[in-house]
């Protein structure tokens, strides 16, 4: 049978976790490029010498050269510059724009079939950069960003009420910035609604938490971002895609027309299988819900016009 090939360009902070992450799942093949001379390369080789302890089976290449990466099923693109203490996603703009047109170019050549997964910031804006250059269907282009957040709204959640993680079912829809929209109404314990186990005021809180959650890791990290929860959350989409899972996970889709949006990646949730994007699910939102998530889409828009 033949192995999935992921590869993931950036070896930075989130690439580096990403690969490790995906070999240990024993996801595919798995390729790490990087512009950086000998980092790919020996970062790669120290994945691959973790695999014999681990009990993995799947080769690890750490690269300079896209040839390494052809045919691959999944793209994972991580490279570019994080943000510093102070700084907004935003302010990454022209710098990481540069980078992820020179990466789509070498991408679509060595890979034309596969799916591309960005992670770059600001995000939104990022991926459909992506999408535009590569020519791909908006199905086989999604941004990685709604995981994440909602993994830091659950986590809160949890902490606050005491419960497993796992037993935490929540979703933060619209763009990786400030006015993402955590979605308290549907978030729920095990199929208890949260509204009614927390007070109003400390799941205000909870919400402003989520939404500063990748300032609240810059803050003390000082010299980059988050990357451990980012890498999980990558991982969580390729298996779901590499295995054909078909998970339901909050993600920067291509809407043309769902939500009223048209043309814009925005975070909603979808059916992540073989095909990337296998559906984009559309939930009933109240009106207050609907102003933030128009607020979100409003924010998007405008960044997307400096591209
Ligand atoms: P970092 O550890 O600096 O790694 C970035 C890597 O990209 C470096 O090793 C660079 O050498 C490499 N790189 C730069 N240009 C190129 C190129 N043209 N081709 C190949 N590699 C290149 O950063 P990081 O891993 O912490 O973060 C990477 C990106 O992810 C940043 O833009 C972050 O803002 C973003 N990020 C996104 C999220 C989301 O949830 C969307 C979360 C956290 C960080």
């Amino acid at each position: 049978m033949k192995r999935n090939k992921i590869s993931v360009i950036g070896s930075g902070n989130i690439g580096a976790t990403t690969a490790y992450a995906a070999a240990l799942k024993g996801l595919g093949d798995v390729v790490l490029l990087d512009i950086l001379e000998g980092i790919p390369i020996g970062k790669g080789l120290d994945i691959y010498e973790s695999l014999p302890v681990e009990g993995a089976d799947c080769r690890v290449l750490g690269t300079n050269s896209y040839e390494d990466t052809a045919g691959s099923d999944v793209v994972v693109i991580t490279a570019g510059v994080p943000r510093k203490p102070g700084m907004s996603r935003d302010d990454l703009i022209d710098i990481n724009k540069g980078i992820i047109k020179a990466i789509t170019a070498e991408v679509v050549k060595s890979s034309p079939d596969c799916i591309i997964i960005v992670v770059t910031n600001p995000l939104d804006v990022m991926v459909a950069l992506a999408h535009k250059l590569s020519g791909f269907p908006g199905r086989r282009v999604i941004g990685m960003a709604g995981v994440l957040d909602s993994a830091r709204f659950r986590c809160f959640i949890a902490e606050e009420l005491r419960v497993s993680v796992e037993s935490v079912s929540a979703l933060v829809l619209g763009g990786h910035g400030d006015t993402m929209v955590p979605l308290v109404r549907l978030a729920n314990v095990g199929g208890v609604p949260l509204e009614g186990l927390i007070p109003k005021k400390r799941l205000d809180e909870i919400v402003q938490r989520t939404r500063d959650g990748g300032a609240e890791i810059v803050n003390y990290l000082k010299t980059g971002s988050a990357y451990y929860a980012p890498a999980s959350s990558i991982v969580e989409m390729v298996e779901s895609i590499v295995r054909d899972r078909k998970k339901v996970l909050p993600c920067a889709a291509y809407l043309e027309g769902q939500y009223g949006v048209n043309g814009l990646f925005i975070g909603v949730p979808v059916k992540l299988g073989a095909g990337g994007v296998e559906e984009i699910y559309q939930i009933p939102l109240e009106p207050a819900e609907k102003k933030a998530f128009e607020k979100t889409v409003e924010q998007v828009r405008l960044l997307a016009e400096k591209i």
